[in-house]
């Protein structure tokens, strides 16, 4: 799998699926959460509504995810995933971790060969740039996966630092 850089905007990315860092609710919120569904339309919220009444009805778990349609994105789908919310006394780093991991999982169950991550948890989840970084690449290196290629979309230059670093080591 080739592993790629950009810093940009991840709505704005030809591949076949994009990654969303969401929130177990699946309703939408900041961030990166909230460009996708405003470039991506209703047809995404339609889509989550729907999975809250069937199979996610307590939500979406923190570490697990699950794809929708991109509706008018330049993608085919978008898979949502929830990261952890970033604790000083407690390691989430696995479900961090099992982000990346269980996202590739179900590209790989759509037959996808090219994905764009956002830095999951790096925002409103509070995560240390450097440390979320460094999860990222691990988990995404380590995947078994079809995915042909992987781009991390990096929306800031302070982002895109940290991701560079950790993908040099
Ligand atoms: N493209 C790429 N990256 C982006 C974009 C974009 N268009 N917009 C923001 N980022 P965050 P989290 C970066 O807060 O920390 C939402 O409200 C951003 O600069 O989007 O996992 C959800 O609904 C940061 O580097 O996600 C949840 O409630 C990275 O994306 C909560 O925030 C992640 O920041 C999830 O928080």
């Amino acid at each position: 799998m080739r592993i790629s850089l950009v810093q940009g905007d991840i709505t704005e990315q030809h591949v076949d699926a994009i990654v969303n860092a969401a929130n177990s609710s699946l309703l939408g919120g900041g961030g990166v959460d909230g460009a996708i569904h405003r470039k991506g339309g209703p047809e995404i919220l339609e889509e989550c509504r729907r999975l809250r009444a069937s199979h996610y009805g307590g939500g979406l778990p923190t570490g697990q995810a699950v794809a929708t349609t991109a509706g008018r994105l330049p993608a085919r789908w978008v898979i949502h995933t929830v990261g952890p919310v970033y604790s000083a006394s407690e390691d989430r780093s696995d479900q961090l971790a099992s982000c990346y991991r269980e996202s590739l999982r179900v590209a790989d169950e759509l037959g996808v060969e090219t994905i764009a991550f956002p830095a999951v948890s790096a925002g409103v989840y509070g995560w240390p740039l450097d440390d979320a970084a460094r999860i990222a690449v691990g988990a995404v290196r380590a995947a078994q996966t079809k995915v042909e290629d992987a781009r991390f979309v990096l929306f800031t230059p302070d982002v895109f630092a940290a991701f560079e670093k950790a993908l040099e080591r």
